[in-house]
């Protein structure tokens, strides 16, 4: 038995507080709360993600590919679709969407939940017969939290009888090919 815990053992306060023990006491509390409430990559770039949800801006790219390019129909044959139909963004910030479109034909992303409506301009013919790629770019800033659908309202997948016109089992359009969802969180 050293003095110290004699002291104690006695009743009384002992002599000297070791204060790095104590220092190091606080900053394992500290490290396991911060841990526990927000992870530890959070935790250590606090500041950065709080100014990031401000104003950050978010970068979304999609494509679209024609006919036999595009994503399998049930019927087994490629139809004209956007890839991927499904995207997340984060709201309070703008998106710059960025669309690379291999189809010939025009589209349009319309998502009335976001207040979106944009036009994607065809796919450029080229002397071999191909499709050079068109990109267009558009942006809109999500306010509202949700899973926001939206469509193509500009008829295509003509080489299918329109079929991605749809209508979709949740709105104009197919799902997964002329018909997605916005995610905002
Ligand atoms: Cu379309």
């Amino acid at each position: 038995m050293n003095k110290e815990d004699g002291a104690r053992a006695k009743g009384k306060k002992p002599r000297r507080q070791p204060r790095a023990v104590a220092l190091g006491g606080l900053v394992a509390v500290a490290v396991v709360a911060a841990v526990l409430l927000g992870g530890w990559t959070n935790s250590t770039s606090a500041r950065a993600t709080t100014s990031a949800k401000k104003a950050a801006a978010q970068a979304v790219t999609l494509y679209v590919f024609r006919g036999e390019t595009g994503i399998k129909g049930p019927d087994g044959k490629g139809h004209d679709s956007f890839v991927a139909p499904n995207f997340v963004v984060k709201s309070g910030a703008p998106v710059t969407v960025t669309v690379v479109n291999y189809d010939e034909g025009s589209h349009s992303m319309t998502a009335p939940g976001v207040g979106l409506d944009a036009s994607i301009t065809g796919g450029k013919a080229l002397s071999n017969g191909k499709i050079g790629p068109v990109t267009t770019h558009f942006t809109f800033t999500p306010t509202t939290k949700g899973t926001f659908r939206w469509y193509c309202k500009i008829p295509c997948d003509k080489g299918a009888n329109y079929w991605a016109m749809g209508p979709g089992y949740d709105g104009p359009s197919e799902n997964g090919f002329m018909a997605g969802y916005i995610v905002v969180i």
